[in-house]
């Protein structure tokens, strides 16, 4: 261990009850923050891992309006399902809490009043949109109105989603209110701030000096947030969801959820001890790591330590914060409003028992350094090609062939030959690099690294032969395989924090306890002539059928959103009839029809104006054979300036409508008419 703690808190960031979690939690925070705290006690450390629903928020109160319940309906539905999924992966939780507890409200409330007794506050007042039909103040997500960007009229007082840009909600062109379509007003109310510019110079001094071995990306995030200078951030908002603010007068308002979420930690923490919490906080022998996603930096390392600053009682601010980057899947982005995810409920469902399997491909391609994606393809690959392949195969052939020459008992070892001790020496060379890449927070590296053992594994029965010895010579079998049967018992202590179901499995094949990290590299895991039981398959093939039906779940979902997002386009905005008019629209009959050279989307056409032929090129290839269309009616555009496509001169467009999935219909007359006939 690269520091002598006593204690280890780790935190993992509160995912909110809007929704399930899904794989970009678990690859970002929740994997690895239990791999580290199964390490830690592996190596004899006291340790906490402490989680809990995020269960306040705009986003809850939003869901909750939408589909008709109170937003308490809301977080009791996805806590549930979240805690059950988490226990379901083997999250090892000392707590998985939720912020509406009584304890919670308590804790947060009472931080508060300390920050606001001792003048760490400062009240200000300001105009925010308000909805005088409602008597409501309005969060910035429940304004909508027209975007200055994009004219899109569909945007919201943080976002226009139609363009991507982010917003005020003053920015808004015609503000009104989501809740009752009332045109927005401003109104004047009063927030207390947190100044951070009064805690910039200690802050820096901590992160920017003090921690520089935090990781690239966090410390980066840190130094320009820093370099940009602090400002006093609203610790309360108006709205009837949250933590009452706890002053006189304040009816209306509660805590911003950012400002209790991060002392849902504390609260967790007392809630399990409730003796001895404040240890675990408050004592130079603990050292508290929050796992987190790289959204979530900010508010761990720049305002949640300002807040433990001003409240002083001895709290420690985090000792390290290992964030992540963000997991795609299949090249887009996870999203939970657009259902794009594969979530952990459902994944646990549709792959019982294969826990493992999922923990695996998460760490081996975690988004350590970089965004990086998931994709069935590797899944099944990853499953197939190394834990069947590599570990499963050295594991299994260990066991069958102890139970095919030894009876099922470990046999007893004749002197060690230097493949033998070359073996040992190995495994205690992967140990310390595995062990060095958990203790600074490269699980990905280290997962690899703990891979070796089954590959050296593999090799050493590919070089030693036990089966051809077997034939001639009992005693050196007995010595290699007694070597094999130790190395799996080194990788059920070794994989324990990454793959603990397996590691569990193999422990009961081998008939042998749970052991200490430095057991790793032993030369008596298992004992000459102590049983072992039947031999298992650890990991299984996953069949293609198996991974197109993923794929075509996805797929599934794909088209959904095309759809819904087809429906919400919204109209163009208006033109006048003259302008219109201006467009000449006509009826022309094809004459001809063929593919234009080296351009697959592309068709020519010869058609009859009435007057003449015109030669129109159209983008519709791809969804016509262009023999379908000689004879057909068509509706162009006759007066457009000729333009240029592929070398062929085009003479108007040819009108199509446009399906949810992209494909074109060409516009045709419902009976036939005069080519050159006009459309009005
Ligand atoms: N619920 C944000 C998130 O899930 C937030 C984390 C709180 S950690 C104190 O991204
Ligand atoms: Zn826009």
């Amino acid at each position: 261990m690269e520091k002598n703690f006593k204690r280890t808190l780790i935190t993992t960031a509160l995912p909110y009850a809007n929704g399930p979690v899904h794989i970009g939690h678990l690859a970002g925070v929740y994997v690895p923050a239990d791999i580290y705290a199964r390490y830690l006690r592996a190596n004899g450390k006291e340790v906490l891992l402490v989680g809990g629903s995020d269960e306040h928020g705009v986003p809850i109160t939003i869901k909750a309006r939408k589909e008709g319940v109170t937003p308490q309906d809301i977080v009791d539905r996805y806590h549930t399902i979240i805690k059950k999924s988490m226990e379901g992966l083997g999250i090892s939780f000392d707590v998985y809490s939720r912020t509406t507890s009584d304890i919670h409200s308590h804790t947060a409330s009472e931080f508060f009043s300390r920050l606001y007794a001792n003048g760490k506050f400062i009240e200000k007042t300001s105009l925010q949109p308000y909805d005088e039909q409602a008597g409501e103040f309005l969060a910035d997500r429940y304004v909508v109105g027209t975007c200055p960007h994009c004219g899109s009229d569909r945007a919201y007082g943080d976002q226009c989603e139609a363009c991507g840009t982010s917003l005020n909600a003053t920015d808004l062109i015609n503000p009104h209110s989501a809740l009752t379509s009332a045109p927005v007003t401003l109104k004047e109310t009063s927030h207390w701030f947190l100044p951070l510019n009064d805690y910039q110079e200690a802050l820096s001094k901590w992160i920017l000096e003090g921690h520089k071995e935090w990781k690239t990306n966090v410390y980066g995030q840190c130094k320009s947030w820093l370099d940009m200078g602090l400002q006093p951030r609203a610790v309360s908002r108006d709205l009837n969801w949250g933590v009452p603010v706890p002053v006189e007068g304040a009816e209306g308002k509660v805590l911003y959820v950012w400002f209790d979420a991060p002392i849902g930690y504390i609260s967790n923490t007392k809630e399990i001890l409730p003796d001895t919490w404040q240890q675990w906080w408050k004592s130079p022998e603990s050292r508290v790591v929050n796992f987190i996603g790289k959204d979530n930096i900010v508010f761990h390392c720049i305002v949640f330590p300002a807040m433990l600053m001003a409240y002083g009682d001895g709290y420690q601010l985090p000792d390290n914060v290992p964030a992540n980057e963000f997991l795609n899947l299949e090249g887009d982005k996870i999203s939970t409003s657009r259902n794009w995810a594969v979530w952990l409920h459902e994944y646990l469902e549709d792959f019982p028992g294969k826990q493992d399997v999922l923990r695996y491909v998460l760490t081996a391609n975690a988004p350590e350094t970089k965004d990086n994606d998931f994709t069935w393809s590797d899944f099944q690959a990853r499953n197939n090609n190394e834990l069947v392949a590599i570990l499963g195969n050295f594991v299994n052939r260990a066991m069958v062939l102890t139970h095919k020459y030894f009876q099922g008992a470990v046999p007893t070892p004749a002197t060690l030959q230097p493949i033998d001790e070359t073996l040992f020496a190995e495994i205690l060379d992967i140990k310390q690099r595995v062990s060095e890449k958990l203790d600074t927070f490269h699980f990905r590296d280290a997962l690899k690294d703990a891979m070796d053992m089954a590959r050296a594994g593999n090799k050493y029965l590919q070089e030693t032969e036990p089966w051809k010895l077997a034939k001639t010579d009992m005693e050196r079998t007995a010595t290699v395989l007694y070597c094999a049967l130790q190395l799996c018992a080194d990788m059920a202590v070794a994989f324990e924090p990454f793959m603990p179901f397996m590691a569990q499995k193999l422990r009961l094949m081998l008939g042998m306890e749970s052991m200490a990290w430095d057991a790793i590299g032993g030369r008596e895991l298992v004992p000459a002539g102590s049983k072992i039981n039947e031999s298992e398959l650890l990991f299984e093939k996953i069949a293609d059928e198996t991974i197109a039906a993923q794929l075509q779940r996805l797929a599934d979902i794909k088209e959904q959103n095309k759809i819904a997002s087809w429906k919400a386009e919204p109209q163009a905005a208006d033109v006048d009839f003259d302008t219109f008019m201006k467009a000449d629209l006509r009826v022309g009959t094809v004459l001809e029809c063929s593919r234009v050279p080296k351009a697959d989307k592309l068709l020519k056409f010869l058609i009859d104006d009435g007057l003449e032929k015109r030669t129109i090129v159209s983008g519709i290839a791809k969804y016509y054979a262009p023999e379908e269309l000689v004879g057909k009616q068509v509706v162009f555009i006759a007066n457009l300036p000729p333009r240029k496509l592929k070398g062929i001169v085009s003479q108007g467009m040819i009108l199509s409508a446009e399906n949810a999935d992209g494909s074109l219909v060409v516009i045709s007359p419902s009976a036939a008419v005069v080519p050159g006939a006009q459309v009005k």
